[in-house]
């Protein structure tokens, strides 16, 4: 173990489970529907976010609504949440306003593993959404908002108040890997690198150097998934 890590495992032992660690080549598990189990993740923000990017690979076969990231403060309970209300679509709420993007469910049915991202711009309100890679024609929300630093991050399930509120009925189950989180925009080369584990600048959340702590029923597996 390193010594910075060990330090910081003393350093929150007393607060929870809370580590941080390399998770690469790993996924958290999600394994049945549930309102409890998650995952509360530990983003670095430091000031409001005019810009936010999102990526991470997903697999499942649910065809009920679910959520995939969710951002919540008091205040804004859908802060910044990616959600799939239903095949064939993808919905990024920002502020609590949301768009829907069509997505091909080509996406991979061999294997249903996805990798996707999304980003919005407060200065323009344009949100992008790259699925395996490619872009979607872009749509705009939320222009001159501004999401907050003090939000709670949670996976596996969608809250409507900061770290709960959960409903059993939009909970995730399957697998979450490769989640990254940035205070800046992405570009094309740097949604490569994300699909390819690449290292990559700006993280505000990175699965190399993950801050985390799971919650009930979620349980972190190597990958079976090729190395990309
Ligand atoms: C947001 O991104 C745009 C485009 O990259 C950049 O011009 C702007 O300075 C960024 N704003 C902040 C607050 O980082
Ligand atoms: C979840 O869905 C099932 C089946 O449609 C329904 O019976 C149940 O009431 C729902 N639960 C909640 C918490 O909404
Ligand atoms: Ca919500």
């Amino acid at each position: 173990m390193e010594k910075l890590q060990f330090w910081l495992l003393v350093l929150t032992g007393f607060s929870g489970a809370v580590a941080q660690t390399d998770l690469h080549g790993k996924v958290f598990v999600f394994p049945k529907a549930s309102a409890t189990a998650h995952v509360l993740l530990k983003p670095r923000l430091e000031q409001p976010l005019r810009n936010v990017s999102v990526c991470l690979r997903f697999g499942g076969d649910l065809t009920r609504p679910y959520s995939l990231f969710s951002y919540a403060t008091k205040a804004m309970d859908n802060d910044f949440l990616l959600f799939k209300p239903k095949p064939g679509e993808l919905r990024l709420y920002v502020g609590g306003e949301l768009v829907t993007f069509k997505v091909p469910e080509r996406t991979d049915t061999s294997t249903g593993w996805v990798h996707v991202c999304a980003s919005w711009e407060s200065a323009t309100g344009i949100a992008e959404l790259w699925v395996n890679g490619s872009p979607l024609p872009r749509k705009g929300l939320k222009k001159g908002y501004s999401v907050s630093n003090q939000g709670v991050l949670v996976l596996g399930q969608e809250q409507d108040t900061p770290g709960g509120g959960f409903d059993i009925n939009q909970s995730f189950v399957g697998e979450i890997t490769d989640v990254y989180m940035w205070d800046t925009l992405l570009s094309p080369d740097e949604v490569s690198l994300a699909m390819s584990n690449g290292v990559l600048p700006h993280l505000v959340l990175d699965w190399r150097t993950l801050s985390y702590e799971t919650k009930d029923y979620v349980v972190i597996k190597p990958s079976l998934l090729p190395m990309y």
